[in-house]
């Protein structure tokens, strides 16, 4: 699926209107120097399972031109990222993106200019071959050769992930439990930590592991990895190499999900973001589409805590996004998801920290405030479309994306009714 010739065309229909946009916020707004740049390094990650459309147990409902095998998987996220080119990585999902083939898998990738990102490793479900079950839990299961069973799963993750050149695990565990007095918490997180000790021997030394939490689904009383805090307890007796991954959508209503990145990232053991929004549970939504100003608060967070601990912010952090398309085109959902990340890192790089540091000293609330809103009310859709530009994509990724009938060319090479490996 070529972009090339039709991306010019394309830029250059709208290149007059763009400048006009982009002069006007440089007159009105002090954008720092460097901004347009961390935006251009600012890659994103898409997740192998959220290339087909997702669905929930009461129904699934596909768009056609789904992804049929990872080599498919790669074109669509390549396609992506030749649209934006701030998609430069894809996250696997083991077993459902296992290859025979990572030499031809890797040179695909690179043909398409993406990197892998963090692989995960899957116990949350039973595969066909699989000798036991993990329906009691698997890092934390009573039987030690469930246990066993898993741990060699997320060796075996690794070796994959090595083999395609990702430097990172993620592991979420659905381990939990649905009633009272079904687990002894105690004993499932001491099972769950001595687990992770294996899995965490078996890191290459540059590498990371990245412990997922969530507070609840598919277990309905107490997950063993619930929250910020059990996470954080349990990378702190893994090691250095063991952070922990925030997914936007695994937290309780109104969760202050800012403080817990503050704090995660001056305590050095943030690992990386999920993105993705929700207006109740794990909804898996699109980035910013249902709490825009909240995803604003955590770059807004982001950035003056990696600064405080000058980090490359780049490349110091994961920064994947997790999400599931049950009625929009997932190509689609991903543009948008994207696009509203790059906004909220654009506007958090336009707060005047100095002027909101003497505001908070002063405790002039309404300062404080007027600051935080100022860069959260800038449109800087002409920045994020100006880094686009520089790095050789389109203007309007989405209208580029609809023009060339994409989705249509999808159908037509894969069929309507193919589906795609994921959730
Ligand atoms: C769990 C989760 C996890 C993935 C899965 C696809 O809800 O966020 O990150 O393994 O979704
Ligand atoms: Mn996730």
């Amino acid at each position: 699926m070529f972009v090339g010739d039709k991306l010019h065309d394309h830029n250059a229909l709208r290149l007059a209107a763009h400048e006009r946009r982009y002069a006007f916020i440089n007159s009105e707004v002090a954008i720092p120097s460097d901004l347009i740049t961390k935006l251009k390094d600012f890659q994103i990650a898409i997740p192998s399972w959220a290339l087909g459309t997702g669905g929930t147990r009461f129904g699934r409902f596909s768009g056609g031109g789904e992804p049929r095998n990872l080599e498919e998987k790669i074109a669509d996220v390549g396609l992506l990222h030749a649209l934006n080119q701030t998609s430069g990585a894809i996250s696997l999902h083991i077993p459902w993106d296992s290859t025979t083939n990572p030499t031809a898998i890797k040179a695909l990738a690179a043909q398409h200019g993406l990197a892998f990102d963090a692989v995960n490793s899957n116990t949350f479900q039973d595969q066909a071959n699989q000798a036991l079950s993990y329906k009691f839990g698997s890092l934390q299961h009573v039987d030690a050769a469930v246990r066993k069973q898993a741990v060699q799963h997320n060796i075996e993750v690794i070796q994959q992930g090595i083999d395609l050149g990702s430097k990172s695990l993620t592991v979420w565990l659905s381990d939990g439990s649905c009633f009272p007095g079904q687990l002894n918490f105690r004993k499932a997180y001491e099972r769950t930590v001595d687990s992770l000790k294996e899995i965490y021997a078996a890191l290459p030394g540059d590498w990371n592991l990245f412990l997922e939490y969530k507070a609840y689904e598919p277990n309905f009383y107490s997950t063993t990895v619930g929250d910020w805090g059990q996470s954080y307890s349990m990378v702190n007796k893994l090691g250095e190499k063991a952070f922990t991954l925030v997914d936007l959508g695994h937290h309780l209503p109104n969760a202050n999900i800012e403080q817990i990145v503050s704090l995660l990232l001056m305590e050095g053991k943030l690992g990386g973001f999920h993105f993705n929004d929700s207006k109740y549970g794990d909804d898996d939504l699109t980035a910013g589409s249902i709490k825009p100003y909240q995803l604003f608060l955590i770059f807004n967070e982001l950035v003056d805590g990696m600064d405080a601990k000058g980090m490359n912010h780049a490349k110091d952090l994961g920064w994947m996004i997790d999400a599931s398309h049950n009625v929009k085109d997932p190509l689609e959902d991903l543009l948008q998801s994207v696009e509203a990340i790059q906004m909220a890192y654009a506007q958090a790089l336009l707060v005047d920290r100095t002027a909101l540091e003497a505001a908070r000293n002063a405790n002039d609330v309404v300062a404080c405030q007027e600051i935080l809103q100022t860069a959260f009310r800038t449109d800087v859709r002409s920045l994020v479309a100006q880094a686009r530009l520089e790095l050789g994509g389109a203007l309007d990724p989405m209208a580029l994306f609809r023009d060339l009938g994409i989705r249509n060319q999808l159908i037509q090479q894969r069929g309507a009714k193919t589906q795609a490996t994921g959730l």
